[in-house]
């Protein structure tokens, strides 16, 4: 059997890190074998890549490049590390994947979704997360947590109007593809967080244990 892949989404600071350790914390519980990996990252190329995108010190960047750096990144990542796992039956937990682009690069940059749309099927071909959860919060919020951690990167640099266009993206992605998304309130006590996400892992889990290959 084929692994599945999962996607965790959100603005900075929203938890990400936090919650994919109450996520791996499940798949043992459950005995599901699985690797963990990140966006843009995953690989040494897509990690040089990374660097280069969040160094808040770089000249500026055309938004073009930006796009075609994150799906350069994606391009390495899906061949060397995400299909191999997959198609050996474990499962993919990404921090970040294609729905960052849509909301970052389309809602936040304003680029045209026509175009990421296309390179999203030149990278992914029909590849699509199985289920992608999307913490949710104000990204005021988020960016104080973000702040509190230490030196910004080039993203959180933006202006608070650029982060609220990135989470309205992310809330209609969930409305459009409520099936493949799970949007968890964020901007709850860590605990409540974690007690939401597990009862919609359980709720989600024969789900994506009998999707059919
Ligand atoms: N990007 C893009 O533009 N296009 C793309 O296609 C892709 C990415 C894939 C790197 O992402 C950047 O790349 C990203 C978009 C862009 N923008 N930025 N920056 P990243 O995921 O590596 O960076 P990040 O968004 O800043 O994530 P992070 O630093 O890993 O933060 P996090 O994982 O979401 O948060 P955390 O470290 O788990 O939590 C932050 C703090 O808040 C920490 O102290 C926690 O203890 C605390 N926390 C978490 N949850 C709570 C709750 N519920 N209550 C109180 N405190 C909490």
């Amino acid at each position: 059997m084929k692994g599945r892949f999962i996607t965790v989404e959100g603005v900075e600071g929203v938890g990400k890190s936090t919650n994919i350790s109450n996520i791996e914390a499940f798949l043992l519980e459950h005995n599901i074998s699985y690797i963990k990996t990140r966006e843009p990252g995953g690989t040494e190329i897509a990690e040089r890549i990374r660097d280069l995108l969040l160094d808040p010190d770089a000249e500026s960047m055309a938004e073009l490049t930006e796009l075609l750096l994150v799906f350069a990144a994606r391009a390495e990542h899906l061949e060397k590390v995400i299909l191999p796992a997959i198609a050996k039956g474990q499962w993919v937990l990404c921090d970040r994947f294609t729905d960052a682009t849509f909301a970052y690069q389309g809602g936040g940059r304003g680029l045209s979704i026509d175009v990421i749309e296309i390179l999203q099927n030149l990278v992914q071909g029909t590849l699509r997360p199985d289920l992608t959860i999307i913490l949710d919060l104000d990204p005021e919020v988020g960016l104080q947590r973000a702040r509190a951690r230490g030196e910004l990167d080039r993203f959180e640099n933006e202006a608070m109007d650029f982060f609220l266009k990135v989470r309205a993206s992310y809330l209609e992605i969930a409305a459009r593809d409520s099936t493949r998304c799970l949007v968890i309130d964020a901007g709850q006590s860590l605990e409540q967080v974690r007690s939401d996400l597990r009862a919609a892992l359980s709720d989600r889990l024969n789900a994506l244990l009998g999707l059919g290959d």
